[in-house]
């Protein structure tokens, strides 16, 4: 089309170009809009039920809390260090996604759960998948576990908690130069201390006992409660989003904590796919005009989808506040390197502004909606209104996304630093950081 760059056209998949066209190309654009509109209302309905299980005292609690993006200690948080053992499940709601819930199960090959019965004991349907739990290796009724879930049609996930304390225990056998103190002939530790080798060794030590116990192809995620951007909790949240069934992606991808580049790109994916069904039914199902653009938009959808957007990217002040507080660092150096408005910034005057932005641009756009969409074109104001909203969702969208990447750089920064700090006490090759894992 003459005058149109292509690089610089709103992006709309072909899929969703063909769904556009289907949903407006009966005629009736307010009935597509509305359509579009209940599309995300479904979206936003879908609940999504985590289990966890393993042994008391593993770290059940405290990766309920880590999951949720909670410390142990902070309000609605589960109770973590208690002696006594959940004996029925207990679901405790992600704080800012309430869909997602999270239930703390009682412990497995207990007097009182049998690995035969347990499943229906704890309400088998109700989860979406398991995360099977242990500190140690797994036992035989975690297989046991496992092997019924699947049985059943289910996903389960061994995580191995507490890895940090593994490293602390195998550092004692080293001096502070990293070269193993003594030398028994018959140790298998190598001779200069590696965290990555150790690491490897855990996960080897569990993956071997769990095919020994006939499990195919078991994978074991090892975490730490203390650090949840290292080892393999960012692998692990990505595994967990790429094996949902897709109509559930989006909801669990919101509620995961932004520990890794990887995990932050896939939100802004998934959200990104949605944009052109927030357009269509902002400018078209409770649209007025806005004095001084030649647009009609639904002001209050459009700021609602702005404030989400800070949400899921962690761009408002207590969250931002909690990730200060959680890595050492001053609220001023997370909010130097942010470029657009935190949610606490946004009003329909600020949408107005940054439609009236979008707006000149997106002009010509119209004419290469209406080659595409008759039916919109037909309505002028909707031709102009449906690019404009989406160019502006896109922006800021994309604005937000590379905002929470430098965030994090910023909080990886700190987690360089420290890891070199101890690695001057404690020299030992460093495993890489998740970004890129
Ligand atoms: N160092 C370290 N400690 C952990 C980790 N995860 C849990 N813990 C500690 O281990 C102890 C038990 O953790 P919980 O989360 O309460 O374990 P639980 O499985 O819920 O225990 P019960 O509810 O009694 O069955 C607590 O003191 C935690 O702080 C971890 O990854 N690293
Ligand atoms: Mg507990």
């Amino acid at each position: 089309m003459a005058g149109v760059d292509a690089k610089e056209l709103p992006k709309i998949s072909e899929e969703d170009m063909e769904e556009l066209t289907a949903a407006v190309g009966k005629g009736n654009l307010t009935e597509a809009a509305a359509k579009a509109k209940e599309a995300l209302e479904m979206a936003d309905k879908i609940t999504l039920n985590i289990a966890v299980t393993g042994e008391s005292g593993c770290g059940k609690s405290s990766f309920v809390n880590a999951i949720r993006g909670l410390g142990d200690t902070d309000d609605d948080a589960a109770d973590t260090g208690v002696n006594e053992t959940t004996m029925q499940p207990t679901a405790y709601p992600h704080p800012s996604y309430p869909n997602v819930i999270v239930w703390d199960l009682p412990g497995i090959g207990t007097p009182k759960f049998k690995s035969d019965t347990y499943l229906e004991q704890v309400g088998f349907s109700r989860y979406d998948f398991f995360i099977i739990i242990s500190c140690t290796r797994f036992r035989t009724h975690d297989i046991e576990l496992a092997q019924e879930i699947q049985r059943q049609g289910k996903k389960f996930y061994f995580v191995r908690s507490k890895a940090d304390q593994d490293l602390t225990n195998e550092k004692r056998h080293y001096d502070e130069k990293g070269i193993l103190k003594q030398r028994k002939a018959a140790t298998k530790r190598p001779h200069q201390y590696s965290e990555s080798a150790i690491l490897d060794a855990i996960r080897e030590n569990c993956i071997e006992g769990l095919e020994a116990g006939g499990v195919v192809s078991p994978r074991v995620f090892l975490v730490s409660r203390q650090d949840l951007r290292n080892y393999d909790f960012p692998k692990l949240q990505e595994t967990l989003v790429d094996e949902l069934p897709s109509h559930k992606r989006l909801i669990l991808l919101r509620s995961l904590s932004n520990v890794s580049k990887e995990t932050l790109e896939k939100k802004k994916q998934q959200l990104q796919a949605q944009i052109w069904r927030k357009s269509l039914a902002s400018c078209a199902v409770a649209a007025v005009p806005i004095p001084g653009l030649s647009i009609v938009c639904d002001t209050t959808m459009l700021m609602m989808s702005l404030k989400e957007y800070c949400r899921d990217f962690g761009l408002n002040e207590n969250a931002l506040a909690t990730l200060a507080r959680q890595n050492n660092k001053l609220i001023a150096e997370l909010k130097a390197v942010i470029k657009s408005p935190l949610s606490e910034d946004i009003t329909k005057d600020l949408v107005i502004k940054l439609l009236t932005k979008c707006g000149a641009g997106t002009v010509k756009y119209s004419t290469y909606f209406l080659n595409f969409i008759p039916v919109v074109g037909s309505i002028l104001s909707a031709a102009v209104s449906f690019p404009t909203t989406k160019i502006m969702l896109q922006n800021f969208l994309d604005a937000a996304a590379a905002d929470a990447l430098r965030v994090l750089e910023v909080v990886m920064e700190g987690d360089v630093s420290n890891r070199e700090k101890q690695h001057k006490k404690h020299p030992s090759p460093l495993k890489g950081s998740n970004i890129g894992m």
